[in-house]
């Protein structure tokens, strides 16, 4: 074919792609920026980021992945945002910060930094397929009131596998379904604030000390120890 035929052709067809996409589409970032990272990846309000199984690794600007508390996180999402098939790997700094809403899917920690994610602002954060390992304390750091969903999750080899903010005392409402938790050297949840509950269902664990620590509200059901 000639070339001005295929390049008419070309724009023909993008031009009838572009005019069926839909207005109304959720905006979705693509992995343009997978590997090294020395600044925090944004997920905005409402966007949904679908990192297609690329990895991301933390630069010095972000922080080493050590105990150093001011690590910088790899991915901020913002109130409503999503992010998807992400693979964090060593070092992850301070993993991934959740400014309200947020939905976390399939999101796999290779080896988790100062702690693999934290939440910072009030929220009802989803927690859905993935894995988390290696972490000498926290996996999830939850520093403001929120309500906090781990669902279909296997998080191995931590200190906790959920910590609420030291001393604090807001409520949080956290639930855990269908999940795989081993080798916590202290607890899977541990709380300081007496209004805090926990609803675990579905979930095997194993060798995870004092399942929670603090926690005045504990409903059960469905899960095995092995
Ligand atoms: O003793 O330093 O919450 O990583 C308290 C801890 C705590 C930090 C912080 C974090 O403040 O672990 O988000
Ligand atoms: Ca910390
Ligand atoms: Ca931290």
């Amino acid at each position: 074919m000639k070339k001005w035929l295929t390049t008419a052709l070309a724009a023909t067809l993008l031009a009838s792609v572009v005019t069926i996409v839909p207005t109304t589409a959720v905006p979705t970032t693509t992995v343009e920026a997978a590997g090294v990272q020395n600044t925090t990846i944004i997920v905005k309000a409402g966007e949904v980021y679908d990192g297609k199984g690329a990895r991301f690794i933390a630069g010095s600007a972000l922080g080493d992945g050590s105990q150093k508390e001011g690590q910088k996180p790899i991915f901020r999402v913002e109130n409503g945002g999503t992010l998807k098939n992400v693979v964090l790997g060593y070092p992850a700094a301070d993993g991934v910060h959740t400014y309200g809403n947020a939905t976390l899917e399939n999101i796999v920690w290779e080896d988790i930094g100062e702690d693999a994610m934290t939440i910072k602002e009030s929220g009802t954060v989803t927690l859905k397929g993935g894995s988390a390992t290696n972490g000498d304390d926290k996996m999830f750091q939850i520093n403001a009131a929120s309500t906090f969903k781990v669902s279909n999750f296997k998080g191995s080899k931590a200190g906790k596998f959920i910590r609420q903010l030291g001393g604090s005392t807001f409520k949080v409402n956290v639930t855990i379904d269908n999940c795989d938790i081993s080798d916590m050297k202290e607890a899977i949840f541990r709380t300081d604030s007496s209004t805090s509950t926990v609803k675990m269902t579905n979930t095997r664990y194993h060798n995870v000390g004092t399942k929670f620590i603090g926690v005045k509200n504990i409903t059960e059901s469905g899960n095995t120890q092995y």
